[in-house]
């Protein structure tokens, strides 16, 4: 390709809403342009490299046994209203009416779509497992789009789902796609950990999801310092024992804390360490006010109290309503005298603190010397509380250390969620009608794309890996006006596109700085210079990642590119 017929709008500055490297480098870089928030076009070079991702998932996905099709974006209302999320979805999902004033949604995922289309085709046993997949648009309208193409709201992805008549045939195949992800990521030269993962609304119970490790990342996974163990922080269990001391139980009082709010003011008005608080949070669980009680050096984990209560939402009180119901500001809230229609349950940790401190559910009041069980009930001990940096890890090798990952893949074990709500059944080898067990696998094509622009940069720009850089060679005459270079670059290119190499050659009529500037930025892994040496027959070969420079006879060139782009 010829950078005189194709379409780099490269950019000197750093656009000024692009916090991260990989949105900053993409836009200037010429790979892609924003149209709105969140919603982007591939340039030519974006649409390149993510050819050769599909590319990658396609050739797993296909390996592990999965056949490819394509699903409509546009999806008619009354699917999603027999799985019951177009009541439960709220404005993230895209909606429209078309012409005859039917309701539709733009596809955030496809478990309705492809459910319906296999219940109507498939009704035997013989004919499971099935595991089918697409490379295509979603449409989620996201609150905050952000990190471009990290959070978009419109997006690429790999989605595939999988049917089966029992549970070992989904755990052959979960593990089968398990493999292909970790081929995808490791091919894209990503450095990625399956973490174990909440199901969250999609029911089942196993799922993993595949994180790149990144600062960026918005996802913290606790893994541990010495063993294979990972887990997104939300699902990781706590798994310490706490011993209760045998000092004596001091008894309760109530003593004057005027203006301390936070736990660390308490702890320290009181001289004391928050370890020996006792942190009160009111919670609406679903319909229910629940106050949940952590030890004051630990966070509550919402996920961890909605999977208890299986619940569909669990927030956080606002401070308002709190003092409707509690009759006392946030920073005063206790356990003790609680009203009875407030359900309590305590973190572990709890159960085995003495003589803590607590709020008195008085302004400026707190008890001392408050005991569990002695000075209020608990309606559930259970570990509720996130997992801490250092905590024994659950797998109980080693201990616990936080990273932060990019999300870049997601498979839940789905179960017959759908295809009950669908009436997805088939008949098995008794002839009995029963639905069909399901899972769903995802990758974010285009957030990979994102995650490897994130992983492989340096100061001057992309750092491609050669089996995703959109072209392999960058062929730069310096100067279009001198005919022996003009000429010589010519027939180089002629003759490295008859060998098989991806060659993008700077024909502009554009200063050397120009097009040097511009090569690093946009990053291919290896760049061939015809300079003032042209009428010599030497060319110049210089390699993006290390900076390597070779000088070299013509002849050599095409031997040496081989080597070097293996
Ligand atoms: C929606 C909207 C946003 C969503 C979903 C539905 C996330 C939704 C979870 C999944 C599960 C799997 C198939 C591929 C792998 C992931 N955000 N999820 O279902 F309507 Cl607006 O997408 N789907």
């Amino acid at each position: 390709m010829k950078q005189s017929m194709t379409l780099i709008p490269t950019l000197r500055e750093v656009p000024a809403d692009a916090e991260i490297k990989s949105h900053q480098l993409l836009l200037r870089a010429g790979f892609m342009r924003q149209n709105s928030s969140g919603v982007y076009s591939f340039m030519p070079l974006g649409k390149k490299v993510l050819q050769k991702v599909e590319a990658i998932v396609r050739e797993e996905m296909d390996n592990a046994g999965a056949v490819e099709l394509l699903m409509p974006a546009l999806q008619q209302a009354e699917f999603w209203q027999e799985s019951g999320r177009w009541y439960t979805y709220g404005p993230e999902l895209m909606r429209l009416k078309d012409r005859n004033n039917r309701e539709f949604a733009l596809g955030a995922t496809h478990e309705e779509v492809v459910t319906s289309l296999v219940r109507d085709e498939v009704k035997s046993y013989k004919r499971l497992p099935l595991t089918v997949y697409q490379i295509q648009t979603k449409f989620r309208d996201e609150q905050r789009p952000r990190f471009g193409l990290l959070r978009g709201r419109e997006f690429i992805m790999k989605d595939a789902y999988s049917f089966h008549a029992n549970q070992e045939s989904l755990d052959a195949v979960y593990e089968n796609l398990y493999k292909a992800y970790s081929n995808v990521f490791s091919r894209c030269g990503l450095d990625f950990r399956a973490v174990i993962a909440d199901s969250g609304a999609m029911g089942g119970k196993d799922t993993h999801e595949f994180m790149v490790l990144s600062e960026i990342g918005e996802d913290t996974i606790a893994y541990s310092d010495t063993s294979d163990y990972a887990a997104n922080i939300e699902m990781a269990p706590v798994t310490v024992k706490y011993e209760k001391s045998s000092e004596e139980l001091g008894s309760l009082e109530k003593v004057h804390t005027p203006g301390q709010k936070s736990i660390d003011d308490v702890a320290s008005f009181l001289k004391t360490d928050a370890s020996n608080l006792i942190k009160s949070l009111l919670f609406k669980v679903d319909e229910k006010y629940v106050l949940v009680l952590v030890r004051g050096d630990h966070e509550v984990n919402d996920i961890k109290v909605k999977n208890f209560y299986n619940a569909e939402i669990v927030e956080l009180v606002d401070p308002n309503e709190t003092k409707e119901v509690l009759g006392c500001a946030v920073g005063s809230l206790g356990p003790i005298n609680i009203a009875s229609y407030v359900e309590v349950i305590a973190d572990l940790a709890v159960e085995s603190m003495v003589n803590g401190i607590s709020g008195a559910n008085e302004e400026d009041y707190h008890y001392v010397n408050v005991n569990p069980d002695r000075d209020f009930n608990v309606a559930n001990y259970i570990d509720l509380r996130f997992i801490q940096e250092g905590d024994p890890s659950p797998d109980g090798n080693g201990h616990i250390k936080f990273a932060k990952g990019i999300e870049v893949g997601h498979v839940f074990k789905l179960g017959t969620k759908y295809s009950e709500a669908m009436n997805a059944t088939f008949l098995d080898e008794n002839g009995r009608s029963q639905p069909m067990i399901m899972g769903c696998y995802g990758i974010g094509v285009s957030r990979t794309l994102a995650a490897v622009a994130e992983q492989f940069n340096d100061e001057k720009g992309l750092v491609w890996p050669t089996n995703l850089a959109p072209y392999q060679v960058h062929l730069i005459p310096v100067n279009m006006k001198d005919e022996s270079q003009a000429e010589l670059a010519e027939k180089l290119y002629g003759e490295l596109k008859k060998q098989g190499m991806d060659v993008l050659m700077d024909d502009r009529h554009e200063r050397a700085g120009v097009k040097f500037a511009d090569s690093d930025l946009i990053g291919l892994p290896v760049r061939v210079t015809v300079g003032k040496k042209a009428s010599d027959g030497i060319v110049e070969v210089k390699i993006r990642k290390t900076g390597e420079v070779l000088e070299m006879e013509t002849v050599e060139l095409v031997q040496k590119l081989k080597e070097l782009l293996g």
